[in-house]
């Protein structure tokens, strides 16, 4: 790995938001491309965060800390991330479900998106289901992101906040996050799943035509 990949990956492990912010525009100065200092300095830091903290060695604050310094990197790595001349494509509501503070991966596949030219409307964390359903009628597509097997039944709910409302037939649902599959997106009846937030490009561009 390039050093400056070693020391962002590093700053996310100490939780050190300065640095990351010098570290990212270090990287990207030194001409490292976007994607890589996102997968292998930021992304598999944050992994090996969840490690951590599921031996035993981590504890919630150093995981809090850790996400401020990924926060940081993401917000200097944000209009690096944007794809050249994209044409202005459908609107994506994007949010975390209810109960569910985790925001990080949600953020991610909200940038790529907008990068993609989504038009976004960020809905933020611990979305209530009829939340989403009352901003179906002014996006293309839903995104909904979960990190937690408990929160994870809450984008059933959202599925069927929409059939109740009478709206599930006007969007497309498309959900993805660490516990979340393609076969538990086919069980609840999602439109789409994604494991990364590229792939949630593609699936979204695909489902919307755009
Ligand atoms: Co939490 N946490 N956490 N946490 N946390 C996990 C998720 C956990 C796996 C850690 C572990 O045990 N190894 C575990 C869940 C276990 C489970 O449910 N099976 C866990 C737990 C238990 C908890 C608490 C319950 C801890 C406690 O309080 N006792 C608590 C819950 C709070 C709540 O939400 N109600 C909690 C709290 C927190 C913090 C607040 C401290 C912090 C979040 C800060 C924040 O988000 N602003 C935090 C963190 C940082 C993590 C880990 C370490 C990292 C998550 C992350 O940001 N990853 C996480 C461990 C892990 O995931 N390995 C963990 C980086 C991010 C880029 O990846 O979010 O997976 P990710 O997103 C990816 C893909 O999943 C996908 O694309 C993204 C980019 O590739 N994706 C989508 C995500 N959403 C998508 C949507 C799509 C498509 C793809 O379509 C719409």
């Amino acid at each position: 790995m390039e050093p400056v990949l070693q020391e962002i990956y590093d700053s996310i492990l100490n939780g050190d938001a300065k640095a990351m912010e010098a570290k990212v525009q270090a990287a990207l100065k030194a001409g490292i491309n976007p994607k890589d200092i996102l997968d292998q300095g930021m992304v598999a830091a944050m992994a090996d965060v969840g490690q951590r903290y599921e031996n035993g060695e981590f504890f919630v604050p150093e995981m809090l800390i850790s996400a401020r310094a990924m926060q940081a990197g993401l917000a200097v790595l944000k209009p690096h991330l944007r794809e050249a001349n994209v044409a202005p494509s459908g609107k994506v509501a994007i949010g975390t479900v209810k109960g569910d503070l985790h925001d990080i991966g949600k953020n991610l596949v909200g940038m790529m998106l907008e990068g993609a030219g989504f038009e976004i409307m960020d809905l933020g964390t611990d979305v209530d289901p009829e939340k989403f359903a009352s901003v179906a009628d002014q996006v293309d597509v839903i995104a909904l992101s979960a990190l937690l097997t408990t929160t994870m039944p809450n984008m059933k709910a959202t599925i069927e906040a929409l059939q109740r409302t009478g709206k599930r037939g006007k969007v497309k649902v498309v959900i993805g996050g660490a516990p979340v599959t393609e076969a538990y997106a086919q069980q609840i009846g999602a439109d789409g799943f994604a494991p990364d937030a590229s792939r949630a490009v593609a699936v979204t561009r695909a489902l919307s035509g755009h």
